[in-house]
Parts: C-alpha cells; sequence; structure tokens
C-alpha cells in the first residue's frame, strides 16, 4: 500500500492538469461585483482564495473533502475499539482526498511517532518561559525548528520541487506539536514529569499521555473527535488563511503555522474556547449554580448592555447550529448526560439565540465550536481553560499543513491584495 507521500507524489501532476484546464475554460469570468463594502467589512463573503480540502456551507457547515462530520465519524478508519474518526485519517483524507486504510493510518501513527522529539534548545526555552506568559505564546514561540524546505531552498531547490520539503516539515511539525503543548501543560499548570511518546499508540492517544490523561479511554476518544472537527474550517478562517499568506512568501511551514497560532490566539477565534469556559464561571458566581432560565437569560443581555460579545456564539459564515458543536453535544449527551457544566451548557443554548435574535445584531445567533469544546474537557479534568486554545491550535496545524503543502504543489503565488484610501474610493465613486 503506498505511503502518503506516495500517493500525494501520483495525484499532484493530475491536480496541476486539472487547474491549469479550470483556469483555461473559467479564469476570466466573473463571481459578481467587488463592492465597497467589502473593502470596510472584512471581506466578508468576498471570493479570493482557493483550498480543495474543506468547504464550508452557510446552512450545512463544514464538509472535509467533500464529507460531513457525521460522514468522517462513519468511514474514517478508527482505533481498535474505539468509536471516533482518527486524526491521521482525517489529515490523509485532506491531502488526497481519499480515505485510507487501517493499515495506512497506522503507519502514519507510527511515522508521526518517530519524528516527535523536540530539540533540546525548545525544551529548555519553554522551560524558562514564566507560567505567566500565556500558553498560547509559548506555543507559537516554541515552533522555531530547522525546517527542510528553508535548508533546500538556500540550496537552490526548483519551484516544482517545493512540495517534497514542505511535506517533510509538516510531518514533522505535527508529530512534535504533542510534546510542545504537553510540556507547556506541565510547566504551566505543575503536572509533573513529561512521559515519552509510545510508538505503538496513535497520535491522540500519545497526546492525551503527555496531559496526563492517556489512561482514560473517554478522554483519548474525545481527543480524537476534537482533532478531527478542528482540523479545518475552508481557507478564509483567521488561523488558516494567515497560515497561506504567510505560507505564500515561501516562509518555511513552522513560521506560516506560528503565524496562523497568532491569530488563533484572539478572542474573537480560537481563544473563544477558554473565553466562553471563563464566561460561565463568571455567570456561575454571578447568579449562582442551578440558576432559573429567567436569571441566565438576564446574565445573557447584562453581557451585551456591557458591551461585549457572547463568546461561543455567532460565525462570521455559518448561519445555523455549527456541526461541531452537534458532534461533542453528541458526545456528551452519550457520556456525560448528568454533568452539571453540560446542563449549563444546554440551558444557555436553549437561551442565547432567542437573546441575540432580540436584540437584532449578530447575522447568526446559533453557537459556534466553542460553545462546547470546554465543557467535555473539564468534565475529564483537564480544567486549566488557559489551556484549550493550545489543543484547537494542535488540530489546526492539520489543516495549515495540509494547505500549505498543496500550495507549494500548485505553485501558488505570493499573495498581495490591492488596498485603496478612503480618499480615492470617493474620488473614484464621485458623481456616480
Ligand atoms: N455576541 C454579541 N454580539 C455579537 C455576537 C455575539 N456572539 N456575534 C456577533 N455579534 C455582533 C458583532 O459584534 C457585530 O456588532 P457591531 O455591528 O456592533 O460591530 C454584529 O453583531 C454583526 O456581526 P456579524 O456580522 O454577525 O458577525 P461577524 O462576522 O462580524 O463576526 C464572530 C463573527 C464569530 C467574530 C462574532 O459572531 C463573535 O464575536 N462571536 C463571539 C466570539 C466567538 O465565539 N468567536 C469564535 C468563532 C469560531 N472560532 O472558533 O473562530
Ligand atoms: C474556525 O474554525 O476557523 C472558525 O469557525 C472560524 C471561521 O471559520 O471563520
Amino acid at each position: 500500500q503506498p505511503t502518503l507521500k506516495e500517493r500525494l507524489a501520483a495525484l499532484i501532476p493530475q491536480e496541476i492538469e486539472n487547474v491549469k484546464a479550470t483556469r483555461a475554460e473559467h479564469g476570466k469570468k466573473s463571481f459578481g461585483p467587488v463592492i465597497v463594502d467589502h473593502l470596510y467589512g472584512g471581506m466578508r463573503g468576498l471570493p479570493a482564495l482557493i483550498w480543495d480540502g474543506s468547504v464550508l456551507d452557510a446552512e450545512e457547515g463544514i464538509r472535509f473533502r467533500g464529507r460531513t462530520i457525521p460522514e468522517c465519524q462513519q468511514f474514517l478508519p478508527k482505533a481498535p475499539g474505539g468509536s471516533e474518526p482518527l486524526p491521521e485519517g482525517l489529515f490523509w483524507l485532506l491531502l488526497t482526498g481519499e480515505v485510507p486504510t487501517q493499515e495506512q493510518v497506522a503507519e502514519l501513527s507510527k511515522d508521526w511517532a518517530a519524528r516527535a522529539a523536540i530539540p533540546e534548545f525548545v525544551e529548555e526555552l519553554l522551560d524558562r518561559c514564566p507560567p505567566t506568559l500565556h500558553p498560547m505564546s509559548q506555543f507559537s514561540l516554541a515552533l522555531n525548528h530547522d525546517s527542510a524546505f528553508a535548508k533546500a531552498y538556500s540550496q537552490g531547490i526548483s519551484k516544482k520541487d517545493y512540495w517534497g520539503p514542505v511535506f517533510e516539515d509538516s510531518m514533522d511539525l505535527i508529530a512534535k506539536l504533542p510534546n510542545i503543548a504537553g510540556r507547556i501543560y506541565r510547566n504551566v499548570f505543575g503536572q509533573g514529569k513529561l512521559p515519552v511518546i509510545d510508538p505503538a499508540k496513535d497520535y491522540s492517544h500519545n497526546l492525551a499521555t503527555l496531559l496526563g490523561f492517556g489512561d482514560d479511554e473517554a478522554f483519548v476518544e474525545l481527543m480524537r473527535l476534537y482533532i478531527t472537527i478542528h482540523s479545518d474550517h475552508e481557507g478564509g478562517n483567521v488561523s488558516a488563511h494567515t497560515g497561506k499568506l504567510v505560507g505564500s512568501a515561501l516562509s518555511d511551514p513552522f513560521l506560516a503555522f506560528g503565524a496562523a497560532l497568532n491569530g488563533l490566539a484572539g478572542p474573537l477565534h480560537g481563544l473563544a474556547n477558554q473565553e466562553v469556559l471563563v464566561w460561565l464561571r463568571k455567570m456561575q458566581n454571578s447568579i449562582g449554580e442551578n440558576a432559573s432560565d429567567e436569571a441566565v437569560r438576564e446574565y445573557v443581555w447584562s453581557t451585551l448592555k456591557s458591551g461585549q460579545v457572547v463568546p461561543g456564539y455567532g460565525h462570521a459564515v455559518l448561519r445555523k447550529t455549527d456541526p461541531r458543536y452537534m458532534a461533542q453535544r453528541e458526545f456528551a449527551l452519550k457520556r456525560l448526560p448528568e454533568d452539571s457544566l453540560f446542563k449549563l451548557v444546554n440551558q444557555v443554548y436553549t437561551i442565547v439565540p432567542d437573546v441575540l435574535f432580540e436584540a437584532g445584531k449578530a447575522k447568526n445567533p446559533w453557537p459556534n465550536v466553542d460553545a462546547h469544546s470546554g465543557v467535555l474537557l473539564t468534565h475529564y479534568g483537564l480544567t486549566q481553560m488557559e489551556f484549550y486554545t493550545v489543543l484547537f491550535g494542535v488540530s489546526r496545524a492539520f489543516g495549515v499543513t495540509a494547505q500549505l503543502i498543496w500550495d507549494r504543489a500548485l505553485g501558488a503565488p505570493l499573495e498581495r491584495p490591492k488596498s485603496y484610501s478612503t480618499a480615492s474610493i470617493q474620488k473614484m465613486f464621485v458623481n456616480k
């Protein structure tokens, strides 16, 4: 059976031809007008990027290479005795559009485990970080690494071969993230010495072990689901787009992903998973546990009236409940239906959309992925909410690197859109 790299090597020439043909036939066709509001409005809805790995539909949610989350849960290989998809399979799917065999996935687990060690200087760097430095800042700092791509570039590698060392860097990067994340977790939250990776275990199992939860099969399954659903969300979200943009300057995958992580660390993006837990805890402190619907509603209104957003709700593209929220909700219903925080998350779900709708500003009053992830982690004992976005970051590496590999394989050019000044817009449309 071919390895992932062999499979990619076979697919890339076909895809180069496919893109050429698509551009020859449709290259000069228009998507419609660009209007001035696109420039001022965060480019919402502006067609601007190509990424085949995943596509987001406003009503239906994400599809990874055409497959919904329930389909991925059904078709992707699982660990023996497990019921959640292995993220190794998702990475294969993102890169090739194909569902790998159980053996191919096992080979990928082994390959990542073999690449997992981090350089000593990174260990020292992390050990010297004060625990007060946010885990996400430590995470992006630790990504400094010798890059096969940067080395090959300095030695004059031909453009058509870029994807090979970018693939190797991406594999190294993904493989090393559990050790980096585990070290940060243990340093910051004083959880004892870091154990070593077991080459016989899958990626999520090893990550769980490094965090101290490897003996809890339910937590390991949660990690498999968590990484799968957080991996990618088409090309336009802040982290995926940042990775693509920085990669387009031929910055190596470690630099490009570091930049992506810095975007993920913002409260309107990945940090929202931390913000949700902070907000829920503040609510409990303010109105008590087992509060009435009326008290919760009042609290939501007080958040809005103080000019803050309700974290975990709304989305730039989605207009329905995020299927990633639903996948986590189903996991909770199956495994922790009596958890008191889960009950609060459910109660909030019945109240916030109505309030946001009544407030009349948010285009999407429904919950996104971040509204549900913290309660699951908390249930299993990972209660340090400042760490939650690091786990989102480990997962997002799968999508960002898959995109970097394909961008270099297809010869994607430097990204350089045009910016305008308000004065130039006023001049352009005078008397029109
Ligand atoms: N609570 C309060 N106000 C909101 C919310 C919310 N959850 N969502 C949107 N709005 C407001 C938004 O701030 C804006 O107000 P203003 O006109 O005063 O600037 C208005 O509604 C229109 O915004 P939208 O067009 O609906 O949303 P946009 O595409 O600009 O932003 C988010 C999308 C996700 C940034 C926004 O919904 C939000 O801030 N949500 C809370 C933070 C969050 O959960 N982020 C995580 C998203 C998922 N992820 O992982 O990245
Ligand atoms: C994501 O997963 O990247 C978020 O849902 C944000 C987005 O898609 O814009």
